[in-house]
Order: C-alpha cells, then sequence, then structure tokens
C-alpha cells in the first residue's frame, strides 16, 4: 500500500456526530477531504439544515440526520437508515458533547446525569449500535472525543470531567473488547478550542481586556495560543485511517502542549 494510501479514507463512510458546525464539523470536513462519504447528525432540523448547508459551502455532499445520541431507541433506528441509505458506517467519530459549569455543590442531580447521559452514555450507545455492522465488515474506526478532563479537574466542570475521564476508559476497553476484530477505538484529547462551548471563557472584558481564564490559557499552553478547529483535523484523519490500525486504546492529546508543562511563572 504505497504511503499517501495509508493516510487516506476514499470508500470510507464515517460519520461524526453533532457535527453541524466547532470541532465535529472541521473533523467531518478533513474527512471529506480525504475521501469519506460524511454522515453526520444533530439535536434538531434547524441545526442539520444548516450544517448541511455549511458542508456543500465546502463542496461536500453530507448526509445530515436529526438524532439525540442519548436517545437508544433513536440511535439505532438512525443506524439502520443510515446503512440502508449510504452504507456500512466505517469511521464514528462520538464528537457530540455539551459542558455545564456550575460548581458541585450548586448543580443539581439531574444537571449531572445530563451532562454524562451526552458525554458518555451516548458515545456507549452509538458505538454499540455500529459495532455489530463493523464486525461483520472486518474493519472499524471509532473515535472518541475526550477533552483534557479526561486527566485533569478543574473547579465548576465536575460532571464533565467525570464523564471525559470515563470516555477515557470507555475508550480503552472497546480497545481491549473488539480489537479482535481489526476495530481500533481510540480518542482525542483537544486542548482549549476556539469554538462555541468556549466562547464564554474567550469573552473580551468591558474594559477590552482579554477574560482572565483566557489570560490563564495563553500562561497553561507552550504554543501560547488556544487551539483552532483545524489543529485536530490532520489527528483525526490519521486516527482514521489504516495508518493507525496498529493504533488502539490510545488517547492522542491535542493540546499545544497542555498536559506536559507547569505553566508559564506568573
Ligand atoms: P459545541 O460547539 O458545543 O458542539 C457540540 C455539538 O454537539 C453541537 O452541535 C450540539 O448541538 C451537539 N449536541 C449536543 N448534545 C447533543 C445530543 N444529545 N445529540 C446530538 N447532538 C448533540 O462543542 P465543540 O467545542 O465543537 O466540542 C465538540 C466535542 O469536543 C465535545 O464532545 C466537547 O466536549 C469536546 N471538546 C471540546 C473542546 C473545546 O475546547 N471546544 C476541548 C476538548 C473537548 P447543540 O448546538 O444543539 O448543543
Ligand atoms: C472548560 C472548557 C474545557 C474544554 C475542553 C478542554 O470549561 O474547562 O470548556 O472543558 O471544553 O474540554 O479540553
Amino acid at each position: 500500500m504505497g504511503f499517501e494510501q495509508n493516510f487516506s479514507l476514499k470508500g470510507k463512510i464515517a460519520w461524526v456526530t453533532g457535527a453541524s458546525y466547532g470541532i465535529g464539523f472541521a473533523i467531518a470536513t478533513a474527512y471529506a477531504q480525504a475521501g469519506a462519504t460524511i454522515v453526520f447528525n444533530d439535536i434538531n432540523q434547524d441545526l442539520v439544515d444548516k450544517g448541511v448547508k455549511a458542508y456543500a459551502a465546502e463542496g461536500i455532499k453530507a448526509h445530515g440526520y436529526v438524532c439525540d445520541v442519548t436517545d437508544e431507541a433513536a440511535v439505532n433506528s438512525l443506524v439502520a437508515k443510515i446503512e440502508k441509505e449510504v452504507g456500512v458506517v466505517d469511521i464514528l467519530v462520538n464528537n457530540a458533547g455539551i459542558i455545564r459549569r456550575i460548581p458541585m455543590t450548586e448543580m443539581s442531580a439531574a444537571e449531572f446525569r445530563k451532562v454524562v447521559d451526552v458525554d458518555l452514555n451516548a458515545p456507549f450507545i452509538v458505538s454499540k449500535a455500529v459495532i455489530p455492522s463493523m464486525i461483520k465488515k472486518g474493519h472499524g474506526k471509532i473515535i472518541n472525543i475526550c477533552s483534557m478532563m479526561s486527566e485533569l479537574g478543574r473547579e465548576t466542570v465536575s460532571a464533565y470531567a467525570a464523564a471525559k475521564g470515563g470516555l477515557k476508559m470507555l475508550t480503552r476497553n472497546i480497545c481491549s473488547e473488539y480489537g479482535k476484530y481489526n476495530i481500533q477505538c481510540n480518542g482525542i484529547g483537544p486542548g482549549y478550542i476556539a469554538t462555541p462551548q468556549t466562547a464564554p471563557l474567550r469573552e473580551r472584558q468591558p474594559d477590552g481586556s482579554r477574560h482572565p481564564f483566557d489570560s490563564f490559557i495563553i500562561a497553561k499552553t507552550p504554543a501560547e495560543r488556544w487551539g483552532e478547529t483545524s489543529d485536530l483535523m490532520g489527528p483525526a484523519v490519521f486516527l482514521a485511517s489504516d495508518a493507525s490500525n496498529f493504533v488502539n486504546g490510545h488517547i492522542l492529546y491535542v493540546d499545544g502542549g497542555i498536559l506536559a508543562y507547569i505553566g508559564k511563572q506568573p
């Protein structure tokens, strides 16, 4: 197999969850550029319609579906629909996610459960739904979008950190259980990336100065910048391609060096 072919996704069907915009959109765009057919879902028709238009603007004919990834019946029904309308999923990216920044003692159990439901239970549900066909097909790639919070805690993100820490271990367990079927399950751990999800952490102050958290992240990142969704495209293609067929159960941190660095002296 030629070197470039190792990184090609030609002939593959990739499903990226929650990918109307943000990190998922960037990953799906990279997969299309590498030759894959793109399937994505989002939580409502308006987002899906906007996503289809956004992909079309990139020259990509994406198959968009409405589906709440926490709803197992809806996910199983969608997998059957995708297999009928597009084909068997070769590459799954569990990207859909939410965060609630609330001090733990002020967070309700319902709010905690909601974050865990989307960020951990849903990757279980969706992975479970696509694995049987991957086994029949003789190969599969599952990529879970983890986080710095798969390794580190911080104030107000207890539910998110618990979920993303669990997602790291779910990644390793899927690797352990299905590696023998030539299914590789890995994670990507983005650092702090400029998307709508982190917009509140980057808002300029009334006097025009940086948000304190923005300055904090700059000081904690050797690259001295926030990540862009484009920084994730290459690593995502690598983990979806034949080039990573012997990489399994690994969390690839794409964080500009945050996890390696004690932080700039004030
Ligand atoms: P985002 O901008 O909030 O996008 C998340 C997407 O998932 C949205 O389209 C959202 O739809 C969708 N979604 C949420 N709940 C869903 C559900 N139940 N079913 C289907 N779709 C659902 O987030 P992002 O920044 O692109 O992050 C994407 C992933 O990367 C998440 O898992 C996040 O935890 C992770 N991550 C982000 C960063 C970062 O710095 N941005 C860093 C590390 C990891 P709605 O618009 O309706 O909510
Ligand atoms: C936060 C941020 C982070 C990022 C990301 C870091 O509030 O700390 O939202 O959690 O989203 O997960 O990797």
